[in-house]
């Protein structure tokens, strides 16, 4: 295998075609500073050039990006560090932004687990493409944080109930349930992705006629689609004990098991998640952006996230030890009040 790129990201131009490739597999290419800057001057560099597309990979099949480096996020409140922190999201958020406005075609291709910054990185493109080995998920609630990168404006657009159930619970989508609700654009069998990049860099057609053309039907349908009445019923709620109750409220073994899940995640990343959600609807990216930012800046200092990411990512027990919610409610200019400005951590 060759060696992986020094600051984890690699750059290819292949015809009409810029590539970026997302190359630090041994942390399943999780997003740090210099990763997430190198994409940031590859898109700078590339805006003015006469392209016909431009690619979001990753170098390894199987693998699209596990989302930020939120171990280094954690280590960094533990140092006293919150700078860095505050650049590494400012300039994630950026690259967000600049790919949701590129000035050329964006596709992204999803050959494997997509999370979190990961989502961020293709889902504000026009073109998604995931093969089946797609898994998507915003699984923050579940280390203390929130569904960020634009979470609040992606997933709050979703329809019925979907984007709520899918930033609370962190429920991971295959492919077909990502083409079902629009997160995805199309489907293409993992042995065609070649042959995609070959046609987008030779091929004349505009972009959409060459996915098009290599689009297929996943082989295995929608779990998402099976259980859209009860999601639909349960995460339409506007506060979380409403979901708790409507979820109480349904006997089957989904909701049982849905209010289990729950139940493992931090209260105040609940909280905090759903109502960044219902603001983010009327929002534009940006606004969310901010807002997401904004609310990034305290959660980083605050015990449930520092606990979470204990459990999941550092000692790996799996059994966080949540606190008391110091969310106290959002305004609707965007700013979340919390029980304390400065907590202890
Ligand atoms: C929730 C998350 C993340 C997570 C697990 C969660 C996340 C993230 C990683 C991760 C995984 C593997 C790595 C790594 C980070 O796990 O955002 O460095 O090697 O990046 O439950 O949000």
């Amino acid at each position: 295998m060759a060696e992986p790129s020094p600051v984890g990201v690699r750059a290819l131009r292949e015809g009409g075609v810029a590539r970026i490739l997302l190359d630090r597999p041994r942390a399943l290419n999780a997003l740090d500073l210099p990763m997430i800057r190198r994409v940031r001057e590859l898109l700078e560099n590339w805006r003015a050039e006469p392209l016909r597309a431009i690619t979001i990979e990753s170098s390894t099949a199987g693998v699209f990006c596990a989302g930020g480096d939120i171990r280094r996020i954690r280590q960094n409140t533990l140092d006293g560090d919150l700078e860095a922190s505050e650049e590494f999201f400012a300039t994630e958020y950026r690259v967000n932004e600049m790919l949701a406005a590129y000035p050329m075609p964006v596709v992204a291709v999803i050959d494997g687990v997509c999370m979190g910054g990961g989502l961020g990185l293709s889902v504000h493109g026009p073109f998604r493409v995931v093969t089946e080995r797609a898994i998507l998920a915003m699984p923050e609630t579940a280390i203390g944080f929130f569904p960020d990168v634009g979470a609040s404006h992606f997933l709050s657009r979703l329809p019925g109930g979907v984007g709520a159930y899918l930033a609370l619970t962190g429920a991971r989508l295959g492919a077909a349930d990502a083409l079902g609700i629009g997160l995805a654009t199309h489907h293409v069998a993992s042995w065609n992705l070649p042959a995609l990049l070959r046609l987008l860099a030779e091929d004349p057609r505009p972009v959409d006629a060459v996915l098009r053309d290599l689009a297929s039907v996943p082989a295995r349908g929608s779990a998402l689609a099976r259980h859209r009445g009860h999601i639909d019923l349960a995460f339409t709620a506007s506060d979380v004990a409403g979901v708790f109750r409507r979820l109480g409220n349904d006997t089957g073994d989904w909701a049982c098991q849905t209010r289990k899940a729950l139940e493992s995640m931090s209260p105040q990343s609940l909280d905090l998640t759903l109502d960044l959600l219902l603001w983010g609807r009327q929002r534009s990216l940006r606004e969310c952006l901010d807002a997401e930012r904004e609310a990034g800046r305290y959660v980083v200092r605050s015990p449930d996230f520092i606990e979470g990411v204990r459990a999941a990512l550092v000692d790996k027990d799996r059994s966080p030890r949540w606190g008391e919610s110091r969310y106290r409610g959002m305004s609707p200019d965007g700013t979340v009040r919390w029980a304390d400005e400065a907590p202890v951590t």
